[in-house]
């Protein structure tokens, strides 16, 4: 009998018999087959219900220590047992002021390090009193024009002690110029600087959109900055080479991993082919991932990234254990919160962030719960912050070093993820590499692709998203989130600019910027030991940027739409069907197919929600515009009147939709042109749609929103408006 069995002990020690357990799973399974129990991710990864044993008596990294390559179970010896992970929250908004008493606060409060948000105007090289960023200053992130900001931003804060990350890509020269003054007018000499820059410009032109300069000028900056690093910053992370945007912009996680393994491999190249020593800068290289809801998986891709960078590493010539082991920053991951029911954020991002923490990251950002609706208040940072907190103190993980190690599904899962990834390195090497396929716009393709495929599921209710396409609520739940008036650090900020401007000698920075433009132009020289010198004069950022665009210019990107994918996901035929006959029924009813712009305003980049509704509008029978990225209004407005739309669509992911929307809808007007409905989608809280929809626009959807939907309700505003 089983407690007979028990008692003796003898059962349990006997060897598994694994036919046994097949021929009882077999009986069990639906319509008994076994493989219907098998997961298969969308990248073809396969989730089995049982590991044994036998899947893992061939892998050849299991048995490895932390601290040890090839770092698969964590880059330090002993982990978070003598040094837990940094709990490290991105934030910054409105002024320097603003955001450094934040700072103080989260720091007084449990935080651990600094990691600043900058807004799309500063991201972007702009000024904060430039025509084309009147609606984003101090909105997304926080206003920095000069070295006076910066000191602002870090006053009271000890530089040399603190470790600060700045996710600044685009303007990554005047922002890291200013911190090197800021701090060196601490007292704090640039030797003893800690922290990060972001400087992953590849990232950019893949997905997030605040690049500047064309990609060849943009990598010569990435490479300078790593030199100087690497000569004079020797505990600064001259790099964070990041998946995170990646997966936000729909990646999955092999995908994620490999792109980012492979931006990180050409970043290092780069530095070799100007001739720094590998060993000399690569151990300051840092890696930041996105931890999604798929747990085993994200745990195996932390792994596994430790393991695949080892082995890049050593294919380049690397020989010094600090430059084979992988350090990653994670963050929960934004696109998996929802607007409906943002309570239930709370546990995904927990569970996220166990996620990331049983992969042995070494810094971690955990979302606050309104972040699919605004910025998060003081209330929401808190719980964000606790999560970390709560983790490292009362549940005792910290105490167990790579706890999943042996378990047989996790190494074969991690075994498989970087069999996965693997393979698109090498496919990425066949193409001529990372530089080749970023600029050919088809790594871009195979995110999109990605991005659609999930709506898709999500759409038509494969994936499940509890409080959006299951389980929804009759009732919506409202809670508080911050907003910024933007008007009043504008205001600030350009009183600070010219009290920069009047207080400074002029013709020494003329020079210090004419010495700029002509190492541009020459390519000789060190551009952030320049910039330094420029901010250090008190050249603002847009002026740095302008003295660099000069030789350079604006890169003006132009990517190929994917068609098809959305479509041939999208499972449910009748309600497909249906809508494709509405579309066609409005062809008959107007004389030709509804004809919709989507676009962007301002500085806003973030564009996966757009080019995910143009093509899935597209497949659904709609003619489909997108617009070029960074127009102002009334560029907008223009563009949507020579292509003769009937609707336009704008997509709002950095809160400018309080200035940036109603002035389109004005310069529509202006131009005659009132017939041309104006949409809204992405992340506009509750709060301002009676305010949008009494400027004119005619509807909103926020996240969550299945695509089908909002297709119906634009056609049928659009019925509602008399034709031009
Ligand atoms: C750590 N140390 C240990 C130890 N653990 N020493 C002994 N035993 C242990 N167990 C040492 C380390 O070696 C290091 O010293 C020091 O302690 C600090 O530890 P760390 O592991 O380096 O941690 P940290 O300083 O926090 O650095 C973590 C990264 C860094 C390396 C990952 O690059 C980082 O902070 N990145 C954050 C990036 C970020 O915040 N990005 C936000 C992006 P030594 O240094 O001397 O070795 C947000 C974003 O883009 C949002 C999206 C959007 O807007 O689009």
């Amino acid at each position: 009998t089983v407690s007979a069995r028990a008692a003796s002990g003898v059962a349990e020690a006997a060897p598994a018999d694994l036919d046994a357990w097949r021929r009882a799973a077999t009986a069990a399974a639906p319509g008994g087959d076994l493989s219907a129990l098998n997961r298969i991710t969308p990248e073809g990864i396969v989730v089995q219900p049982l590991y044994t044993a036998a899947d893992t008596a061939a892998l050849p990294a299991k048995d490895t220590l932390p601290g040890f390559a090839p770092f698969v179970r964590g880059p330090q010896p002993t982990m978070y047992t003598t040094r837990p992970w940094t709990i490290r929250q991105y934030a910054g908004f409105s002024t320097a002021r603003e955001s450094n008493a934040f700072y103080r606060e989260a720091l007084h409060s449990g935080a651990q390090g600094v990691s600043v948000a900058f807004d799309l105007a500063t991201q972007r090289g702009y000024d904060s009193d430039h025509a084309r960023v009147a609606g984003e200053v101090g909105k997304a992130g926080v206003a920095i024009d000069s070295v006076e900001d910066m000191k602002a931003l870090f006053d009271g804060i000890a530089l040399g002690g603190t470790s600060v990350s700045m996710t600044m890509n685009g303007a990554v020269l005047p922002v890291l110029a200013a911190y090197v003054v800021a701090a060196e007018e601490q007292g704090v000499p640039q030797a003893r600087l800690r922290g990060t820059i972001q400087n992953d410009i590849l990232k950019e032109f893949m997905v997030r959109n605040t690049y500047i300069y064309p990609p060849g000028p943009s990598m010569r900056i990435v490479g300078d900055v790593m030199a100087h690093a690497a000569a004079h910053m020797p505990s600064f992370n001259s790099i964070s080479v990041c998946g995170y945007h990646l997966q936000e912009a729909g990646a999955g996680p092999a995908l994620e991993l490999a792109f980012t393994l492979a931006n990180g491999r050409q970043y290092v190249q780069t530095a070799m082919a100007r001739g720094l020593d590998v060993d000399g800068f690569a151990g300051r290289l840092s890696f930041f991932f996105g931890v999604g809801m798929d747990f085993y998986l994200e745990i195996a891709k932390l792994r596994a990234a430790r393991l695949l960078w080892c082995r890049i590493m050593r294919g380049l010539g690397a020989s010094n254990e600090r430059s084979l082991m992988l350090r990653m920053h994670c963050q929960t991951s934004g696109c998996s919160l929802t607007a409906q029911d943002p309570h239930n954020n709370v546990v995904r991002t927990t569970i996220e962030a166990m996620a990331a923490a049983f992969g042995g990251t070494q810094s971690l950002h955990t979302n606050a719960l309104d972040e699919a609706i605004a910025l998060p208040t003081e209330a929401s940072a808190r719980i964000a912050r606790a999560t970390q907190l709560i983790l490292q103190e009362e549940t005792g993980i910290p105490g167990v070093i790579d706890p999943w190690a042996g378990s047989h599904a996790m190494e074969k899962l991690t075994h498989d993820m970087a069999e996965a990834a693997w393979k698109t390195i090498e496919e990425i090497d066949r193409r001529g590499g990372m530089a080749a396929v970023a600029e050919s716009g088809w790594a871009k393709m195979q995110i999109e692709a990605a991005a659609l495929g999930k709506q898709a599921r999500i759409d038509s209710g494969r994936d499940v998203v509890v409080g959006v396409n299951k389980y929804r609520s009759p009732g919506e739940t409202r809670i508080d989130h911050r907003s910024i008036d933007n008007q009043a650090v504008l205001a600030d900020q350009i009183v600070s600019l010219r009290q920069v401007r009047s207080r400074r000698d002029g013709a020494a920075v003329a020079a210090t910027l004419d010495a700029l433009s002509d190492a541009a132009r020459s390519g000789e020289g060190n551009l952030l030991a320049l910039t330094i010198d420029a901010m250090r004069a008190r050249a603002t950022v847009g002026e740095v940027s302008d003295a660099l665009e000069l030789v350079y210019g604006r890169h003006h990107a132009d990517s190929p739409q994917v068609s098809g994918v959305y479509a041939e996901a999208f499972e449910s035929a009748e309600d497909w069907e249906k809508l494709r006959g509405e579309v066609l029924a409005f062809e008959t009813a107007r004389s030709r197919l509804p004809r919709l712009m989507i676009a962007k305003l301002g500085q806003d980049g973030h564009d996966r929600g757009a080019r995910v509704v143009a093509s899935a509008f597209s497949d659904l029978g709609f003619e489909v515009v997108t617009a070029p990225l960074f127009q102002t209004a009334d560029e907008c407005a223009r563009q949507a009147i020579e292509h003769e739309v009937h609707a336009v669509g704008i997509s709002s992911l950095a809160a400018g939709h309080r200035t940036l929307v109603p002035a389109l809808i004005q310069a529509l007007k202006d131009l005659g042109a009132h017939h041309i409905v104006v949409f809204v989608g992405g992340i506009v809280p509750p709060e301002d749609h009676a305010f949008l929809f009494e400027a004119g626009v005619r509807g909103i959807y926020g996240p969550g929103t299945s695509i089908p939907s909002s297709a119906k309700d634009v056609l049928d505003q659009i019925l509602k408006t008399p034709d031009a």
